[in-house]
């Protein structure tokens, strides 16, 4: 019998059942998540994770993910914590035209690239700060905003060079960009203004403007209570 070499080949277009998202509402890593299944247009459920009463370090969601985070999904039993390992799955099984996730050595290691990005000065950056904020948490953001700053010049000339493309790493979106979206949109919650950077605002607005983009809630916090 000839078997396709492609593993691809073999997956489903869609879920068998609605995807389940562990999630928790205010989280940029759990909007990643439920902007990628919109995008890819898949049905799921959401399951909200209590964090303040510390639901997530209950026996019963430490069985799903031990790390005790969200978000994580079950996908009729293949259960995936860490949100950059859940946009590669789901773009790898779902995307049948791997435009999400390609697999060209280059332009798969330019997405990975930004999933560094994303899970390394980001979330310890911008997101951290929003959080602090956010969650009213007694910490010094001083050295988180002034990461979140870098990183946003540094993004803000990567969308500018002579060679830019209108989403991070091509011409059409991968998941890159949504590893980048939740927390950079809402960068001004955690004090850091996104004024200084036309060129990110524009590309923001790109994310937004794709078929079936959800906003992550937004809080009345840091830049955005004081233009309130
Ligand atoms: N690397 C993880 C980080 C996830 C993460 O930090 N989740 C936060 C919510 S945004 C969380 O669950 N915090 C609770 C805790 O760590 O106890 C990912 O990308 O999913």
């Amino acid at each position: 019998m000839t078997r396709p070499t492609d593993v691809h080949a073999y997956a489903p277009a869609r879920p068998a059942r609605p995807v389940k998202l562990y999630r928790f509402a205010l989280s940029g890593h759990c909007h990643r998540i439920e902007l990628m299944l919109n995008l890819l247009d898949l049905p799921y459920e959401t399951i909200d994770v209590d964090l303040a009463a510390g639901e997530n370090k209950q026996p019963a969601y430490l069985a799903i993910n031990p790390f005790g985070q969200v978000p994580a999904i079950d996908d009729d039993g293949v259960i995936l914590a860490d949100s950059n390992a859940i946009l590669v799955y789901l773009a790898t099984r779902y995307d049948a035209q791997q435009a999400w996730l390609p697999h060209d050595a280059v332009a798969a290691a330019r997405v990975q690239r930004w999933l560094s990005v994303a899970a390394g000065d980001l979330a310890f950056g911008a997101a951290a700060a929003r959080v602090a904020v956010v969650f009213n948490r007694s910490v010094d953001t001083t050295a988180m905003i002034e990461r979140g700053v870098l990183l946003l010049t540094r993004i803000e000339a990567h969308l500018t060079a002579p060679n830019a493309s209108p989403f991070v790493t091509a011409a059409t979106p991968t998941i890159a960009d949504v590893a980048l979206y939740s927390y950079l949109a809402h960068a001004p919650e955690g004090n850091v203004s996104l004024q200084p950077y036309p060129a990110v605002r524009a590309w923001l607005a790109r994310v937004e403007a794709l078929p079936r983009f959800v906003p992550m809630p937004s809080t009345a916090c840091g830049l955005n209570a004081v233009a309130a």
